[in-house]
């Protein structure tokens, strides 16, 4: 029988920490940001996410997993990503970057309004294959997270907790971080069971997160 079209054949004896470096060798490119829902790009290739705070270092890590520095704008600034951006990887998968949610200091009509188009994209959006929910390695899991899961549950859109910056935090405070994020997995039953590690800043992790995008794909 022929594979689906979407799916990433695994030659023989190749490991999926391979596959995953071949899906993120192809070409990935910007292809569009929507600012409102009406101009989300028409749902076609399966769909990963990358969700978090503000901060938390959405842009840098798809520019780690790309390999291109620039691909999605990082900035010091929090908040300043209010759009959902969408990159095309391979022709074979969309990675869209999310605007951050739980940034405090952005005036209170456009925070409705940008995290009510998150909201709505990631409840009603049938590409949608997985969410990488980004949580700082170095700071406490927040109210918002929880909502936000919460609604991935609801959903019924399969959820990876990615640890990000973990370069910043001691061994032993991202054991911590991992543990209390095995611990959030237990109780969210659209989260899926592993837990990623990573630094956008020395690559940890990058390998296996690849793998791991890539197995949306099988
Ligand atoms: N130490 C460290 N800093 C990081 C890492 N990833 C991102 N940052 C920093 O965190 C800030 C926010 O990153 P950004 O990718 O723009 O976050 P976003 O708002 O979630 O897209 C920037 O100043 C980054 O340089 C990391 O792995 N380690
Ligand atoms: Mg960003």
């Amino acid at each position: 029988m022929a594979p689906p079209p979407d799916s990433l054949p695994q030659g023989e004896g190749e490991s999926t920490l391979e596959v995953g470096r071949r899906l993120f060798a192809a070409e990935c490119r910007f292809v569009h940001a929507a600012q409102r829902l009406d101009q989300l790009w028409p749902p076609g290739l399966p769909e990963v996410a990358f969700a978090g705070r503000s901060n938390v270092g959405k842009s840098s890590l798809l520019n780690a997993l790309t390999g291109r520095r620039a691909l999605a704008r990082s900035s010091g600034a929090p908040g300043r990503t209010r759009q959902l951006n969408f990159f095309e990887l391979g022709g074979r998968l969309m990675l869209v970057d999310m605007p951050g949610y739980g940034y405090a200091q952005a005036p209170k009509h456009v925070k409705a309004e940008w995290q009510g188009m998150m909201f709505d994209y990631l409840r009603g959006r049938p590409t949608l294959r997985r969410v990488m929910l980004l949580l700082d390695a170095r700071v406490e899991v927040k109210a918002s997270d929880r909502a936000v899961m919460e609604l991935l549950d609801r959903a019924a859109v399969t959820f990876q907790i990615v640890l990000t910056k973990a370069d910043g935090e001691t061994a032993g405070g991202v054991a911590a971080k991992r543990t209390e994020a095995l611990a959030l997995v237990r109780g969210h039953p659209a989260a899926y069971p592993e837990v990623a590690v990573t630094s956008s800043e020395t690559g940890l992790g990058m390998a296996e997160l690849r793998a791991g995008v890539a197995k949306v794909l099988v």
